[in-house]
């Protein structure tokens, strides 16, 4: 498929390494990628759903000791320790490769190697990156065409001639999970991953290549890769502005993403539109303004919590060629279902451990709390027409939030740039079942990059702080929201969902100069009374519990600040001043 020597060269010595019984070059053709499904049918590795009420669409289910990414056994192999950073896993790239070398020795032995050339961002964009994974595993390749512009024509993306091309390399081996690695090689341009066959561990264009890859390449190049929604917000007018926003895993992008508007901005003739869910690519563009992409083709999203109400338009996605991963297999009628799908669990049914489950058994849920969907984007109602677009969409305003039970407000902005870096590098949020580890825990997540920046933190704030000086004033404002407080009974207070456009639009009124603010001490924030709360059943106060500033909140997370902070070698002047003016406001 391809004469490029590179490409060729690279191949012919992992497969000495890995000695595949064969090799299939993945083209991308219809026919190809049906005849795969067909063998992961036989195979049992998927099961057909419903071909009237999901057509193309199939279910998997992963090993039990395999349902999420794995933070402990991810690592950024570059070669001086200190371009890792405190915050990443380091691994000297010599003993990586000797490490992982051995296991992946032999380990295609009676495999089929796949060829998955695939391209991150549009085809024919001078923005877009090519990656070859090769992999043994048919739902990697099946899902890879889903979440990505994948097969001949992203050789042709690549061209004769040319190296730069992210060097993939998977195997599921025997998904043992003392022998799992996810491996980023930033200086190599490669990614080594073995003994995973669940998605972000082995999808290696998502996280491992357009965010820990990227970032690393974003810094030497001038451009941003960001864990990061991009939807635009239309008003009756027509004219479309657009916002990004950076929430930590299973904290709301796919939702926010999606939104269908309130009875009463839709009755004015808002609408909302996605551009993507998960990963944004920024650059400054030819008018000085930040310009977002998103480089996938698809949605990998979070199955449980998902509905008509909560996010129609996911659910509407999911309606064909998707696949389904640790869900709940309804046996009436061959459908899925999830917790949070509907209040009518089936009752004759299998759950995601492949178990009869009836749907009763309070005690245990059918599906994984990070069962997820693969979804092509053109499926989703509300794609935005700009989505192809290889200029992408310039960006008005970018959105830090995460959960927090109580100390972040709904919402508020902060006072420039710099601070709002500062805001993004202090963000903390409640893990959740993403990643494998306790749920529920408070811990930072700076820009909800904590996970996926290949490189040193602080040189990645100083990136940050570096892209605003560029930007002057053109740059994005920056806000932070959270969705997620709660009473004293644990029950989030704000409706949340599509009701999140209230917040949007004071942000993009803010944006347009058109929105009044108070100052706070940690940013400028509405008043109660500029949230539109018509059509809801909460008041004003409850508004302005939710804006609500506790000083002794705030210096407890100062405190909290303080400590993650210590642990950078390399943090930019700038964020101890900010920090220095916070514990100011805060007397
Ligand atoms: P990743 O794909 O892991 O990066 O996650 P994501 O940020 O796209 O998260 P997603 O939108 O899939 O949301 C994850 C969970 O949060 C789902 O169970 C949602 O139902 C829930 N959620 C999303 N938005 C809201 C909200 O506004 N309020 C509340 N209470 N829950 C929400
Ligand atoms: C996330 O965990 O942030 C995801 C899912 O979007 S995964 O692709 O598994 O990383
Ligand atoms: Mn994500």
């Amino acid at each position: 498929m391809t004469q490029n020597k590179n490409v060729l060269n690279w191949i012919e010595k992992i497969k000495e390494l890995v000695n595949p019984d064969k090799v299939v070059w993945i083209d991308g053709s219809e026919e190809q990628l049906k005849a795969i499904s067909a063998e992961s049918e036989a195979a049992g590795e998927l099961h057909r759903l419903n071909e009237e009420l999901l057509p193309g669409c199939f279910l998997h289910r992963t090993k039990a000791n395999d349902v999420a990414r794995v933070e402990h056994r991810t690592f950024i192999c570059s070669r001086d320790k200190n371009d890792c950073g405190p915050t990443n896993n380091w691994w000297d790239p010599k003993e990586a490769y000797a490490t992982l070398g051995e296991l992946f020795k032999n380990s295609y032995a009676g495999r089929t190697m796949y060829v998955i050339p695939y391209c991150m961002g549009q085809i024919g964009s001078e923005f877009s990156k090519v990656g070859i994974e090769l992999t043994d595993s048919r739902y990697v390749v099946l899902n890879m065409d889903i979440m990505t512009r994948m097969g001949r024509k992203a050789l042709e993306q690549l061209g004769g001639e040319s190296d730069d091309f992210v060097r993939g390399l998977h195997c599921t081996a025997d998904i043992d999970e003392e022998k799992r690695y996810i491996c980023q090689f930033p200086e190599d341009n490669a990614i080594w991953s073995i003994n995973s066959a669940y998605g972000g561990n082995v999808l290696l264009g998502k996280k491992c290549f357009a965010l820990r890859i990227a970032s690393y390449q974003g810094k030497n190049e001038g451009w941003m890769a960001e864990h990061m929604l991009i939807l635009g917000l239309e008003n009756p007018q027509g004219e479309v502005n657009y916002v990004t926003a950076a929430f930590p895993s299973a904290c709301g992008k796919t939702n926010l993403a999606m939104l269908i508007p309130p009875e009463v901005y839709k009755k004015q003739g808002y609408k909302v539109w996605c551009v993507g869910d998960d990963i944004s690519w920024l650059r400054i563009g030819p008018d000085g303004r930040l310009w977002a992409v998103n480089p996938e083709n698809g949605f990998f999203g979070v199955a449980p919590g998902t509905n008509a109400k909560s996010n129609f338009n996911a659910l509407e996605s999911t309606k064909k060629d998707t696949i389904f991963t640790n869900v709940v297999l309804n046996l009436d009628n061959n459908t899925v279902w999830w917790e949070g799908l509907d209040k009518n669990p089936p009752k004759k049914a299998i759950d995601w451990l492949g178990q009869p489950w009836d749907g009763s058994t309070a005690s245990a849920k059918g599906a994984h709390p990070n069962s997820r969907f693969t979804a092509p984007a053109k499926n989703c109602p509300c794609i935005s027409p700009e989505f192809d677009n290889p200029a992408g969409v310039p960006v008005s305003a970018i959105i830090f939030g995460g959960r927090r039970a109580k100390t972040a407000p709904l919402v508020y902005q902060s006072f420039d740039w710099q601070h709002g870096v500062f805001v993004g590098s202090t963000m903390a949020s409640e893990t959740t079942a993403a990643a494998a580890g306790a749920v529920g825990v408070v811990r930072r997540d700076p820009m909800a990059m904590l996970p996926f920046c290949g490189y040193h933190m602080g040189d990645y704030f100083g990136h940050w702080l570096e892209m605003g000086k560029k930007l002057g004033d053109k740059a994005p404002k920056i806000f932070n929201v959270n969705w997620f407080r709660t009473d004293d009974k644990g029950n989030f207070i704000w409706p949340g969902f599509g009701d999140n456009m209230r917040v949007l639009m004071w942000i993009v009124d803010r944006c347009a100069g058109k929105a009044g603010a108070l100052e706070t001490p940690v940013g400028y924030e509405p008043e109660p009374e500029d949230i539109n709360i018509e059509g809801l059943d909460i008041t004003v106060d409850t508004v302005r519990d939710l804006l609500s500033v506790d000083p002794e909140l705030w210096r407890a997370e100062l405190a909290g600040i303080k400590e993650f902070y210590a642990k950078f070698d390399r943090l930019p002047e700038e964020l101890r001043a900010e920090l220095a003016k916070l514990e100011e406001r805060l007397g």
